[in-house]
């Protein structure tokens, strides 16, 4: 199974991201991600056997059960890879929660023995891949959308067909009363 943990995002910035990718479509050509999909990836856990699936859900759970929900807020556009073949994606302002979050989930899969991809954590949301990126249009784009974070999934990804999907597997609240 190809696991992965994502932080679900408020409907409000799922919105805005939405209608953004609306607007830069026809200015960036690319492969753009349906807004049913879009999450911030907290942890890429990556191919593992399904016997695993229980001391994973276990470590999700402890680390959602230190934190409380919170606020995230849409930053500005950016990039990875090749400026003819990039991915797009919106990047959050207000990350010091979520990078608390990923800490621990981090921590815990390392302490319970499961390897993940260990690259420095940068909160995103992927918009498009396979992008040819439009400096101007890039640098005009400021998100404006905020909301909380209150849940956490462990996703599954999988290529049906040729289209690709993320099944939730487990999703874990964060927890209200965590600092009281
Ligand atoms: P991305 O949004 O930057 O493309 C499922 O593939 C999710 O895991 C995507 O959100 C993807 O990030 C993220 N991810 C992180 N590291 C990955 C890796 N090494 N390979 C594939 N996906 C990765």
């Amino acid at each position: 199974m190809r696991l992965f943990i994502a932080a679900e995002l408020p409907s409000s910035i799922k919105e805005e991201l939405s209608s953004t990718s609306e607007e830069l479509r026809p200015h960036m050509k690319g492969r753009f991600v349906a807004p049913d999909l879009y999450h911030v990836t907290l942890a890429f856990i990556g191919e593992k056997d399904e016997k695993l699936f229980p001391r994973i859900c276990e470590t999700v759970k402890d680390a959602c059960a230190k934190h409380e929900p919170f606020e995230v807020a849409l930053g500005g556009l950016g990039f990875f890879g090749k400026r003819d073949s990039a991915t797009l994606w919106y990047g959050l302002r207000e990350t010091s929660q979520i990078e608390m979050l990923a800490k621990d989930i981090h921590t815990g899969l390392a302490k319970n023995g499961i390897t993940f991809d260990e690259k420095p954590f940068h909160p995103h949301v992927t918009l498009a891949r396979k992008v040819s990126i439009n400096d101007t249009i890039l640098a005009e784009c400021r998100g404006c959308s905020s909301g909380p974070v209150d849940t956490v999934t462990l996703y599954r990804s999988v290529t049906i067909d040729g289209i690709l999907s993320y099944l939730p597997l487990a999703q874990i609240a964060l927890n209200p009363v965590a600092r009281r």
